[in-house]
C-alpha cells in the first residue's frame, strides 16, 4: 500500500490518496499507529525539503517572522499533546443510505484517528509575531494545490483568534514520537484539537493574522453545512454554516456489522469523542433499539483531546439483533437518534447512534 499504509485499508481514491482503517485496527488502543492512521487528501502530496523549509507568518501582527524548522524547534518550547483527528466527512456511508450524494466519497467510521503530536503551541508564535488588535482569524494556508477547489488553489482554513491562543492548538513535527511522516503533512502540521479535521492543516507554509475567516475555497465554500435542498455544485462564497467544534459522535467497532456471534453476553467496543472543549461523559449500548441501555465502561482519559474507547457486555437474544449505542458530552449533548433529519448534500457531520446487525446463535 501506498505511504507504508496497511494493506486493509479502504481506499477511497489514490490521487488524491484517501484511505480509512478497518474498524477493528481502530479498537487497537487509544493512539492510532501511523501505518493506521486515515488519510484525507484534496491534491497530490507535496515533498518539502525540512531544510528548505519556512513558515512565514503575515498580516494583522506587528512583525512579520520567517521561521525555519530549526528557529520553531529552538525559539519556543515543545510539548506534546494526544489529539483526536476527525474528518467532516467520517460515517457519510451512513447520510448516503438516506439520499444520494454525488461526488463525494462513501467514508465509514475510520476517518477519525488518534495521536500523540508534538510542536510548539501556535499561540507561543503568534505572541512572537504580536498579534494586532483588530485580528479575529488565524489562516493556514498549504503546499498543496487542490484541483477540487475552484479556482484551484493551495488548501488552506482558519480557525478563530481565541480557539487559536487556548494553547491546545500546536504546530506539530512529530506524531506519536517520530519526525511526521509526509502524507501527513511533513514537515510542520497545525494540529487544532476538537475542531473538524479540516483544519489542521498539513503541509504548513504560510499563517495569516486576518479580522475575517479565510478566504480560502475549503474554509469559504467547502466543510460547511448547506441545507438539504441547497445545490452543492452552485454552493458559492459563505453559504451554510461554517464548521469549526466537533459535535459529540461515536461508533462500534466490534462487532462487526454482518457478524454472526453466539446468544448471550456479548462484548461491544467502540470510540467516542466529544469535540471541542467538552469531554465524554457517558456512552450507552441498546440491543432493543433504544428501549433499555447498557452503560459502557469508559477506556482511558489521554488528555482533554482524545477520543475515549469503550466497551459494555450485552445480553444478545438469539436471531438478527440490531446494536446501537449513543455517547453524552460533558453539556449532556447526545447523539441523535437517526440520521434523516442529518442528511446535508456535502454529507457532513454524521453523528447519529450507531448501527450493526449482528446474527446471534443459541449456543
Ligand atoms: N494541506 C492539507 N491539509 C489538510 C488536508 C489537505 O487536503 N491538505 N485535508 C484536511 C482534512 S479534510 C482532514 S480530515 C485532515 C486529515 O489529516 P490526516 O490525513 O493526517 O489524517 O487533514 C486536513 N489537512
Ligand atoms: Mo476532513
Amino acid at each position: 500500500m501506498l505511504w507504508g499504509k496497511r494493506a486493509d485499508m479502504t481506499i477511497h481514491g489514490t490521487e488524491p490518496f484517501n484511505v480509512e482503517p478497518p474498524r477493528r485496527a481502530l479498537a487497537r488502543g487509544i493512539r492510532t499507529d501511523a501505518a493506521t492512521f486515515y488519510v484525507r487528501n484534496h491534491g497530490p502530496v507535496p515533498e518539502l525539503e525540512p531544510s528548505q523549509w519556512r513558515l512565514r507568518v503575515r498580516g494583522r501582527v506587528r512583525g512579520a517572522l520567517d521561521l525555519s524548522l530549526h528557529d520553531l524547534r529552538t525559539r519556543f518550547c515543545s510539548r506534546a499533546v494526544v489529539a483526536t483527528l476527525q474528518c467532516a466527512g467520517n460515517r457519510r456511508a451512513g447520510l448516503m443510505r438516506v439520499r444520494d450524494i454525488p461526488g463525494e466519497a462513501p467514508w465509514g467510521p475510520g476517518a477519525t484517528s488518534t495521536a500523540t503530536w508534538t510542536g510548539v503551541r501556535l499561540v507561543d508564535v503568534l505572541d512572537a509575531a504580536g498579534v494586532g488588535e483588530d485580528a479575529r482569524h488565524v489562516e493556514f494556508v498549504a503546499a498543496d494545490v487542490s484541483h477540487i477547489a475552484t479556482p484551484a488553489q493551495r488548501f488552506g482554513g482558519s480557525i478563530p483568534l481565541s480557539k487559536a491562543t487556548g494553547g491546545a492548538v500546536l504546530l506539530a513535527w512529530a506524531m506519536n514520537g517520530v519526525d511526521l511522516p509526509t502524507v501527513h503533512g511533513a514537515p510542520v502540521r497545525v494540529i487544532v484539537p476538537g475542531y473538524v479535521g479540516a483544519r489542521s492543516v498539513k503541509w504548513l507554509e504560510e499563517m495569516n493574522v486576518r479580522r475575517d475567516p479565510s478566504d480560502n475555497y475549503f474554509q469559504a465554500t467547502a466543510y460547511r453545512l448547506l441545507p438539504p435542498e441547497a445545490d452543492p455544485d452552485r454552493a458559492g462564497h459563505g453559504d451554510g454554516l461554517s464548521l469549526g467544534p466537533i459535535a459529540v459522535n461515536s461508533d462500534i467497532l466490534a462487532p462487526e456489522d454482518g457478524d454472526s456471534v453466539h446468544a448471550g453476553p456479548t462484548v461491544v467496543t467502540g470510540y467516542a469523542l466529544a469535540g471541542d472543549d467538552r469531554g465524554i461523559a457517558r456512552v450507552d449500548v441498546s440491543v432493543d433499539g433504544g428501549r433499555r441501555w447498557t452503560q459502557a465502561e469508559l477506556g482511558e482519559q489521554s488528555g482533554p483531546w482524545a477520543w475515549r474507547l469503550w466497551h459494555a457486555t450485552v445480553e444478545v437474544p438469539p436471531g438478527l439483533v440490531e446494536i446501537t449505542a449513543r455517547a453524552w458530552d460533558t453539556a449532556a449533548a447526545a447523539q441523535p437518534e437517526h440520521e434523516a433529519p442529518l442528511w446535508n448534500p456535502k454529507g457532513y457531520v454524521n453523528n447519529a447512534w450507531p448501527r450493526i446487525q449482528v446474527m446471534a446463535h443459541s449456543r
